[in-house]
């Protein structure tokens, strides 16, 4: 469908944010699979989160100045925890902090006149029902005898997008993620998620990563360059980037990309047809670092000298 995507097509640029308890952490998003945390050990960042520092009017700002013209929210990480009131789970930002950063989020995109997204994870580390699994952090010893039943996590997780698709006006897009060998779309009974989002927000876009092909594919941390095709036929197409190789704020990693190699994969990626989606993580008290801001910056300065 064309006309359903042509805001996507004209718009080339975006910015992903990637915030939430493991911010906090500042290592990398992947940090209570990756150092096998419980979820005790992990609680010690719900009970210190404060997002004092979160801005969605200057991230949606600091979009703008760079020329992007629509931003990705995880509204829900692997991890599990929202970014918003869920009457669903007490596990969210509202509980924790009193702060829906999702209707923050969309609010001040919108001013701005920028398209919202919103970034939902299939995987979540935090349910009891989500099955125990190679990408899942739960020791053997915690996962024994729990009943976990993955039917009760569908229908969690479709409340939650309802939730979601019905609480924030009008969203332009949903980054679903991710399917994998083991959890394919009838983990997620995506054929019935996928109605539900269409009935909900006709005009929405829905990426590839729920397994069932969707409205564009998704290269990450990988740059095409050239058109990419499905069966032969050009398929829209979004390349997601980190600025230093973590997608959760990984405070001690300086391998920033400089803006002129951003720019020259943005140009890249208008040019075989794609977008490009910029990512921020911002620090665990929800605030952009000088790096992360100054790369935006510099990447607006190119733009000002273009436009
Ligand atoms: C991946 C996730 O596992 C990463 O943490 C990140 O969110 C990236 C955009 O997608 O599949």
């Amino acid at each position: 469908d064309g006309a359903r995507g042509a805001w996507f097509d004209a718009a080339r640029f975006g910015l992903f944010v990637h915030f939430g308890l493991y911010s906090l952490a500042a290592r990398h998003e992947w940090v209570r699979s990756r150092e096998r945390m419980t979820q005790a050990d992990y609680d010690r960042y719900l009970d210190r989160f404060d997002p004092d520092r979160f801005d969605a009017a200057a991230l949606a700002r600091a979009a703008k100045d760079a020329g992007m013209r629509y931003a990705v929210l995880t509204a829900k990480h692997h991890d599990g925890f929202c970014l918003y009131d869920s009457a669903s789970t007490d596990y969210t930002s509202m509980r924790a902090a009193g702060r829906d950063l999702v209707g923050e989020f969309v609010a001040a995109m919108r001013a701005e006149g920028l398209r919202v997204g919103l970034y939902y994870s299939l995987l979540d580390w935090h349910h009891p029902d989500f099955t125990v699994d190679r990408h899942h952090p739960l020791r053997d010893d915690e996962a024994a005898g729990r009943g976990r039943e993955l039917r009760r996590y569908r229908e969690y997780l479709h409340g939650q997008v309802r939730e979601l698709l019905t609480g924030y006006g009008p969203i332009d897009l949903l980054f679903f993620d991710f399917s994998y060998p083991g959890k394919g779309p009838d983990a997620w009974g995506a054929r019935e998620l996928l109605d539900l989002v269409r009935g909900l927000q006709p005009g929405i876009l829905v990426n590839d990563r729920l397994g069932l092909g969707g409205d564009y594919v998704t290269p990450e941390q990988y740059q095409p360059d050239r058109p990419l095709t499905r069966a032969g036929v050009p398929v829209r197409w979004e390349a997601c980037h980190t600025l230093n190789g973590s997608w959760g704020y990984d405070r001690d990693n300086h391998e920033y990309k400089d803006p002129g190699l951003l720019v020259r994969m943005l140009v890249q990626s208008v040019a075989c047809g794609g977008n490009l989606l910029l990512n921020v993580g911002p620090t665990g008290r929800g605030g952009v670092d000088r790096r992360a801001a100054g790369t935006l910056r510099a990447i607006g300065e190119w733009m000002d000298l273009h436009a």
